[in-house]
């Protein structure tokens, strides 16, 4: 332990304070407990586990295959977990964090039900310091460093619509699902969004509420899922070899490795849709169902070629959906595919065909207001027992943004960023020495297997503590033109693909919030060619970067 008193009637300065006790947060007091350096992880919630402690709710699963989101960090962790699905589903996930919580004994060194308000750097003592309550509690801390390992979709988003306190039925956010278990029998259901939280939930909500009402603003683009119970000889075969799974997904474009396993998120091919005459198309839409478009080499690069499969998407929408007005309103239109992240669904269109599925088009008609009862729109009343927001999160900056951080000469990072988020790789900001964002907007982050850009992260913070404290050195900060220049590449990277297609409003550009700047946030130059970055930065003397 490496404490020091900042004076007498003080709390000693710790080495390290790092907000979120997520897959990040979790992942840090391992890293930190190998540094030997003095640390506590601030959590608001009442256990560990980020996104799969809040999101709960009804069909929340991860979207890639869980075997390759899960920690790399120890082979015996690897080989002590048994995922029985091939994309869990967040109980069993928060079940995994909570074995890697118990195997490692590290809530001892998380303080829950503790939110973080402020913090501010002491120039003079060159530290953090740090405002928190818990309960009626206030308390300072002060660390050295500190680390925001707070998610990136960690923020819930409540629309600011008319009279949304005075609904007097139950009210429910996806992101902030209850604890218990919520029973939906005989319950008249309204749900407002059709983002990636609606389309896992509305198939579960379906199967026992009287009646499920769908606000839907933009239909999505959502491809079947694919999911899989595992056996014995598939575990076997993965547990096997999990160094070179591993090793391929550090080196990977996107964190995996596992492309095509068990037949789903196939690469894609070199076959152009746009060489494909229309009965051919047709063909393969027939035998290969949804995920062909994904498959096309054109529809990822070229918008006509994109346009094409959109067509067929519809096509594919018309041919499920058995009422075809409902069919028509769940059309996505004027978005390329691509362009927002990926959902995926088990059963989505399917439930549309059941009697007490009703999906209203906001297209057609709008809210006006929410009232006691329920929703009130250009076209009528609809009254629910139930009122379930799946409007989603204020991306990637919410987070580090709902604490007041303040950097040198009082700066606030909220008026740094007033034009959309700056960082160098991510990691550090410029102005504000010390502060390390954990998957911060800059680096692949949500485009990325979460899991592997967590401890790519983690291990590089890790090592950056362990030189400065070999070194004497006191301070890392970014400097302002490599900050700028990384922003630039970021950006650079970004444009002319789909994702900053100017009809996209996706959540990585920050259209899903009122008055948020329109900037593309995470690193889209793949997850291998990132890694190489950070690390040639760190070989040589942490380029870019002021130590001091
Ligand atoms: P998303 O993907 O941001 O979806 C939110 C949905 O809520 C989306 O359909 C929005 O419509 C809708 N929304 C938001 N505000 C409103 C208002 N005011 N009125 C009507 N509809 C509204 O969030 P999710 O939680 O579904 O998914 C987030 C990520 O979590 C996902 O990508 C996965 O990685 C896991 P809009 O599209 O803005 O018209």
């Amino acid at each position: 332990m490496t404490e020091s008193n900042s004076s007498e009637n003080q709390d000693p300065i710790l080495d390290v304070l790092v907000v979120g006790a997520g897959f990040s947060g979790m992942y840090l007091v391992q890293k930190l407990r190998s540094l030997g350096v003095s640390f506590r992880v601030l959590e608001q919630g009442s256990d560990i586990g980020g996104t799969w402690y809040w999101n709960r709710y009804p069909g929340a699963r991860c979207d890639i295959p869980t075997i390759e989101y899960s920690y790399s960090f120890d082979p015996e962790l690897e080989q002590s977990w048994d995922w029985q699905e091939l994309m869990a589903a967040q109980p069993e996930i928060l079940t995994y964090a909570n074995h890697v919580a118990d195997r490692y004994d590290l809530r001892r060194d998380i303080e829950f039900n503790t939110r973080v308000s402020a913090a501010t750097f002491d120039e003079s003592e060159a530290c953090w310091r740090v405002e928190t309550s818990s309960g009626d509690t206030c308390r300072e801390y002060a660390a050295r460093f500190f680390i925001m390992a707070t998610g990136c979709l960690s923020v819930p988003n409540w629309p600011d619509i008319d009279g949304r306190n005075s609904y007097e039925g139950r009210v429910m956010h996806t992101g902030l699902w209850p604890h218990e278990k919520v029973d939906f029998t005989g319950q008249r259901v309204g749900i407002i969004g059709a983002g990636s939280s609606a389309v896992q939930s509305i198939p579960v909500i379906a199967e026992t509420a009287e009646q499920l009402t769908i606000f839907q603003r933009t239909p999505v683009y959502t491809f079947p899922a694919g999911n899989q119970p595992l056996d014995d000889e598939f575990r076997g075969d993965i547990k096997s070899r999990y160094a070179e799974i591993r090793a391929a997904q550090r080196e990977s474009f996107a964190g995996m490795a596992l492309y095509g396993v068990m037949g789903r998120l196939q690469e894609v091919g070199t076959d152009k849709i746009g060489d494909c005459d229309e009965a051919e198309r047709l063909q393969r839409l027939a035998k290969e169902g949804l995920t062909s478009l994904r498959r096309y080499a054109d529809v990822g690069v070229d918008l006509a070629a994109n346009e094409m499969a959109c067509d067929l998407y519809r096509q594919y929408v018309r041919d499920v959906v058995d009422d075809q007005d409902t069919a028509q309103a769940l059309m996505p239109r004027g978005y390329p595919i691509g362009c927002k992240r990926q959902v995926v669904d088990i059963g989505y269109y399917e439930a549309f065909n059941q009697d007490n599925v009703v999906l209203v088009d906001l297209r057609k008609e709008q809210i006006d207001s929410i009232n006691k009862t329920g929703i009130a729109t250009s076209a009528g009343q609809y009254d629910f027992d139930m009122l379930i927001y799946a409007t989603g999160f204020d991306a990637m900056t919410g987070a580090i943004n709902s604490v007041n951080i303040r950097g040198r000469d009082g700066e606030a990072l909220k008026d740094h960023w007033h034009a959309g988020p700056k960082s160098y790789l991510g990691l550090q900001i410029a102005g504000f020495p010390n502060l390390f964002t954990v998957t911060g907007p800059g680096s692949p982050s949500v485009l990325s297997n979460m899991m592997v850009s967590i401890e790519q992260h983690c291990d590089w913070i890790a090592s950056c503590i362990a030189h400065l404290n070999a070194n004497g050195i006191s301070t890392i900060e970014a400097e302002p033109q490599a900050q700028e220049r990384w922003v630039e590449h970021v950006n650079q990277v970004a444009s002319n693909t789909m994702l900053t297609t100017p009809s996209c409003n996706s959540w990585y550009l920050g259209a899903n919030i009122p008055g948020k700047s329109r900037v593309f946030m995470p690193y889209v130059g793949g997850v291998g060619a990132y890694r190489d970055r950070c690390d040639a930065v760190a070989r040589n003397g942490y380029e870019g970067f002021v130590l001091a």
